[in-house]
């Protein structure tokens, strides 16, 4: 089974990811893993931090002079910031420095549940690991599986569609131009007008200390009918995914195809027909976003993923202080106005890090070559299904 698990807090020493499952003989691209970090780490509306890391992975174990041995897979990335919370952020009990406590929740964040829950009275404790900052590692997974897809001729896109309401005119592109175009973008638009009144925004919410939300758009192409399965619910990829992407930070929502759009109209105008095209058995539309049944139905995968604005505000909201026990302003972290750019990058990941998993699971073996053979002999076996 592949499978991750991420270590490390935000202002730490660094971001660790194991990920275990992938098969020996895949080639693994390290510059590839970190474009994919340099990608998260860009957009109109981010904070300080950005300007510190520069984020990279450095790979301690399971690859050998460029190709998987089959065993666990770590990943380090060095936060950069950690030379200035040394003493802060330290293991050392005789660091220990109480004065330092951060005592005043953020709406929206998870301080308040997060301090209740774990019993801690330094609130630090907790926004340290809920923080976003711990997507760089699961974008650094993703960077790393996406690889394996790669290989077989699937392509992950993300780009923003919407940004603090204001949304993207991209009804007239295909996704490849989408997703190229965006990549231009400062705020992963395909739509120069849209850029310009979002960035508009970013700059008066900076001014007004306030923060955006938005939604973000991931296509993938070149994937085979019937990952994923019917026959339970925890084996659906749409399943799979939403709870994936539902795992990213200040996810509030998440919509395949036409969505809830679909739940608006008639049957007869939403349902993708079957018909024959040059290659076979095709779809008439894609209204489903490319999933039927919980199983990839072999058209291009359509997915959009609503974010909250960002939790911290310059001018903060009321909170309650937990060291007084009286009615205060929430704390005030350095932050972003928005990362919704990034946002896109982190879910493109999310997606294909899940995608190689249903991938595996379908045509799973230990090695590269035997994937191989089990994915020619399914599509051959689905190319000879009609008479
Ligand atoms: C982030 C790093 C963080 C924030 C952001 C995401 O850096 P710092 O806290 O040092 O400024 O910029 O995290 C949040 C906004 C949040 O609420 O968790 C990153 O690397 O993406």
């Amino acid at each position: 089974m592949l499978r991750f698990l991420t270590a490390g807090e935000s202002h730490g020493p660094c971001l660790t990811v194991i990920v275990e499952g992938l098969p020996s003989g895949c080639t693994v691209s390290v510059e590839a893993i970190d474009q994919q970090l340099a990608r998260r780490q860009l957009g109109y509306g981010r904070g300080g931090r950005m300007k510190i890391e520069k984020d990279r992975a450095g790979i301690r174990s399971g690859v050998r002079w460029g190709e998987t041995l089959g065993s666990p897979v770590t990943l380090v990335i060095e936060n950069l910031d950690w030379k200035n919370w040394t003493k802060k952020m330290s293991a050392d009990p005789a660091d220990r420095d109480p004065s330092l406590a951060v005592t005043r929740p953020r709406p929206g964040h998870a301080d308040l549940a997060g301090s209740l829950k774990y019993d801690h009275e330094d609130v630090r404790n907790v926004l340290e690991r809920a923080s976003a900052r711990e997507t760089t590692a699961r974008v650094a997974a993703g960077g790393l599986v996406r690889q394996l897809l790669e290989h077989f001729g699937v392509a992950v896109m993300g780009y923003c569609s919407e940004i603090g309401g204001v949304t993207a005119d991209h009804s007239t592109m295909t996704p490849e131009k989408i997703f190229a175009a965006a990549e231009d973008s400062q705020v992963r638009m395909a739509d120069a007008d849209a850029e310009k009144r979002v960035i508009e925004l970013i700059d008066d919410c900076r001014k007004d200390g306030d923060t955006l939300g938005g939604v973000v758009e991931v296509c993938v192409t070149g994937l085979p009918v019937g990952l994923g399965s019917y026959v339970h619910w925890d084996r659906k990829t749409d399943s799979r995914l939403a709870a994936a992407l539902m795992s990213i930070q200040a996810t509030k929502g998440v919509e395949f195809g036409t969505g809830f759009h679909a739940s608006r109209v008639r049957g007869s105008q939403v349902h993708d027909e079957i018909v024959l095209t040059d290659d076979g058995i095709g779809r008439a539309s894609n209204n489903y976003g490319g999933v039927e049944g919980g199983m990839t139905s072999g058209e291009p995968l359509l997915l959009r993923v609503a974010f909250k604005p960002i939790s911290t505000l310059m001018k903060p909201l009321r909170s309650v202080d937990l060291a007084s026990g009286k009615e205060s302003s929430a704390a005030v972290e350095r932050s972003d106005v928005v990362a919704i750019p990034a946002a896109a990058v982190i879910a493109e990941n999310v997606v294909a890090f899940e995608l190689a998993r249903l991938f595996l699971e379908k045509f799973g073996g230990d090695s590269l070559r035997e994937i191989e053979r089990n994915y020619q002999g399914y599509l051959e076996q689905v190319k000879d299904s009609l008479p």
